[in-house]
């Protein structure tokens, strides 16, 4: 069974599932989830309007009881966004809240509505979730994800953090990404353990869930960095059995203060939407500031250059493949709006099971992995998040005042990386660019500064060289 806790002899849980205020005992959670499953049976693909609630975790866990496939929407996307996704995944109708002038019909999830009915386990092969993620231009791709893919992820984590029922997973990140998704609420589904959502990942949540109990903690690297400027809040979490940080470079000097201020050396974890986590340190194992550990069980990874492998010295830096069972087979195809040609954007996936990850990495004799960058610098990753240049570009371009643009993501001391918007055209308010960015996509992937400029840099080819820019 994927999630034991749903098992009908499961013991329950007084708190299996708290999102805020909210508390959902493991009957409460299966009841309800399993009446959502019975109104949606039959049903192909379903969006999920994917905000920080206990309905989110209902639609999602409705759909995985009954073999739908969810698509996880980000709560605050634009009209352009939304399209693309709901077009793309073919979603058929939203489950739970929808966004004010859908078209699509929507499913209500009803929190206190109960079933017991039993569901046949769908099969290991289908698709359990489809996930958004962008690429270096054009619109986000989606990643399919089956069960068995989602089994094999989570129990090689557990494998490596030794993360058990007994275990109270506490984090704030968002409901649509693999790492507040699937590690931060399937995860405690998958062990049968308890989940504490904080709704948002603030020092002061995290704290309070500590004095509360929670066992284990997830943030992305800025949330890291908060907690560390905050020495109270950071000297709750010494209780705490575990601290989790990946999605993005955890900074040495954040691993430092983590560590002086709760007696707690951070494990670092290393994964892509496209593959799952794939590398991490482990609890019984090194915690090396500013490298992210070792494959995970089933996982095996290489580094090349062209078609040479490069040795594993720990200092030759080369390109970082994987593979494993936890890994997605293949984004879904894509079509030119235009002309309706479909796109092939699976050229990352490679033979013999490996995929091309976009990162550059060293590994040591030991097979200890740093991940150094990545290949694409139009590939920013902001507070965790992965944004494409590209898209923020295209929108850009849309607003009259613009006439070239270049986009790139400038290093952060919170952020990791800030986005910033090298605008060629008539001076606007930035507010007024910013802000189209922010209501055409969504909010994280708005520029956080804006610099007009007389011209961008260009090499003979009349191709903006963004090495140049900053
Ligand atoms: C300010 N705001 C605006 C604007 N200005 N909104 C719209 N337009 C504007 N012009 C508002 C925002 O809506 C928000 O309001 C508030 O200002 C703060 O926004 P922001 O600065 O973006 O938030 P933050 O608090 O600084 O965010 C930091 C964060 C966040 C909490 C760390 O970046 C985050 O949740 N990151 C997690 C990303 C993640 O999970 N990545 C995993 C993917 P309000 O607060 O009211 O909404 S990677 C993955 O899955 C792989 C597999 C992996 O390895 O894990
Ligand atoms: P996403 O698909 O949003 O999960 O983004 C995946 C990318 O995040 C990877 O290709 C890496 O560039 C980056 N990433 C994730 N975890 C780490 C980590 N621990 N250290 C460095 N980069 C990371």
């Amino acid at each position: 069974m994927l999630f034991p806790t749903l098992s009908p002899t499961a013991p329950d849980l007084p708190d299996a599932v708290t999102v805020g205020d909210d508390r959902l005992s493991r009957e409460d959670l299966v009841g309800a989830a399993t009446a959502v499953a019975e109104r949606i049976a039959g049903a192909r693909t379903l969006a999920v309007l994917a905000r920080p609630s206990t309905d989110t975790v209902l639609a999602i866990v409705g759909c995985l009881i009954a073999g739908v496939t969810a698509v996880p929407v980000p709560p605050d996307s634009g009209p352009r966004e939304l399209d693309h996704i709901l077009t793309n995944s073919g979603a058929q109708a939203w489950l739970g809240a929808a966004p004010d002038d859908t078209s699509l019909p929507v499913i209500p999830v009803r929190r206190y509505a109960r079933s017991w009915h039993r569901h046949p386990e769908p099969p290991g092969t289908s698709t359990a979730l489809i996930l958004y993620t962008s690429g270096t231009t054009g619109a986000p791709k989606g990643v399919p994800l089956t069960r068995d893919a989602i089994a094999a992820g989570l129990d090689a984590l557990a494998d490596a953090w030794r993360w058990t029922a007994d275990d109270v997973l506490a984090h704030g990140l968002p409901l649509f990404h693999v790492h507040g998704l699937i590690l931060g609420v399937l995860g405690p589904l998958r062990r049968a353990g308890r989940l504490v959502h904080t709704v948002k990942p603030t020092p002061q949540a995290y704290a309070g869930a500590a004095e509360d109990g929670a066992t284990m903690f997830f943030g992305v690297p800025t949330v890291w960095t908060r907690v560390s400027a905050e020495p109270a809040a950071a000297q709750a979490l010494s209780s705490a059995r575990l601290l989790v940080s990946g999605s993005a470079p955890l900074p040495v000097p954040v691993f430092d203060a983590i560590h002086a201020r709760t007696g707690h050396e951070i494990v670092e974890r290393y994964g892509m939407t496209e593959t799952m986590i794939t590398v991490s340190t482990r609890v019984d194992g090194e915690r090396r500031p500013g490298w992210v550990g070792l494959p995970l069980l089933g996982v095996d990874t290489r580094l090349r250059e062209g078609d040479s492998d490069v040795p594993h010295d720990g200092q030759s830096v080369g390109d970082l493949h994987v593979r494993g069972p936890m890994m997605s087979t293949g984004y879904l195809p894509s079509t030119v709006p235009a002309t309706g040609t479909r796109i092939d954007l699976n050229e990352s996936w490679l033979d013999e099971g490996f995929f091309a990850t976009g990162d550059v990495a060293v590994i040591d004799p030991d097979g200890m992995h740093r991940i150094v960058g990545r290949r694409a610098t139009d590939l920013i990753k902001s507070g965790g998040y992965r944004i494409g240049a590209g898209e923020i570009e295209t929108v850009l371009l849309g607003h009259p005042a613009v006439d070239e643009v270049a986009v790139i993501g400038v290093p952060d001391d919170d952020l990791g990386q800030r986005i910033v918007a090298y605008v060629v055209g008539e001076r606007v308010r930035d507010s007024e660019l910013i802000d189209l960015v922010s209501t055409e996509l969504s909010h994280h992937k708005r520029p956080r500064e804006i610099r007009f400029v007389e011209g961008l840099p260009r090499n003979a080819m009349g191709k903006v060289q963004k090495k140049l820019l900053d």
